[in-house]
């Protein structure tokens, strides 16, 4: 019987890849480097420095700029970003969400959020889940980033469920790997690509049922 479940945010509860996109794109272009839609794949999951670091490392930049220079540069892009999610609200949920979430709650099943975006918080408020989550995991106090197991064992240790009792839900490989090598059940939810190694894939929440997945 499971405990407790663990939510990537982008890409599982909302969409902001589109938004990082738009973000990313600007602030690269100022620097005389172009991505497209497919590099801003490699970006899922990856944590905002890091995520400088590898276009700054696609436009062969990575030498060019110190420490504070980077850190002023992702405050940038994060300044963009956020303007982007100023009209951000419920219907901005992924298919299926919302009524996983209420019979969630209705089971007495404890989630928490494993991202990683420092916005997680201003995110899942305007989309007016913020209440369904007991535990966000602050992502500046992780020493690693996914595919590390440490953001989903922190999730499932912050709402008091043991790995093995806990169902994880992630889009991107990197979270997979993380959440199996947590110990913990994957469910993988993505239209567009395999995710090797989840126990189950579906294309949206919407194919979710809450009954079968308690009884694993
Ligand atoms: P922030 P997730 C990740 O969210 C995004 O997929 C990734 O593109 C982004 O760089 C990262 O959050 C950090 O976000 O700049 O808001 O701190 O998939 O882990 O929910
Ligand atoms: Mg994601």
């Amino acid at each position: 019987m499971k405990k407790g479940f663990i939510f990537d945010l982008d890409g599982v509860i909302t969409d902001t890849a589109k938004f990082h996109y738009i973000a990313w794109k600007d602030l690269a272009q100022s620097l005389g480097i172009t991505i497209d839609e497919a590099f801003n794949e490699t970006l899922k999951g990856i944590s905002r420095m890091d995520s400088l670091d590898k276009i700054l490392a696609y436009g062969q930049r990575e030498n060019d700029f110190t420490l504070a220079e980077k850190e002023a540069l992702a405050q940038k892009k994060n300044d963009e970003y956020v303007k982007l999610l100023a009209d951000l609200s419920e219907t901005d949920l992924l298919p299926g969400v919302h009524d996983f979430l209420a019979q969630a709650k209705e089971h007495n099943i404890p989630c928490s959020i494993a991202s990683a975006s420092k916005n997680a918080p201003m995110i899942l408020e305007k989309l007016g889940v913020l209440d369904f989550f007991g535990h966000i995991v602050d992502p500046e106090t992780l020493k690693k980033g996914k595919p590390d197991p440490e953001i989903f064992i922190k999730a499932a240790e912050c709402i008091g469920v043991v790995p093995n009792d806990a169902i994880g839900f992630e889009d991107a490989q990197a979270g997979i790997e993380g959440i199996k090598a947590a110990g913990m059940y994957a469910v993988g939810i993505s239209a567009t690509e395999t995710l090797a190694g989840a126990d189950l894939q579906v294309t949206s929440m919407t194919e979710l049922d809450i009954e079968q997945l308690l009884t694993i």
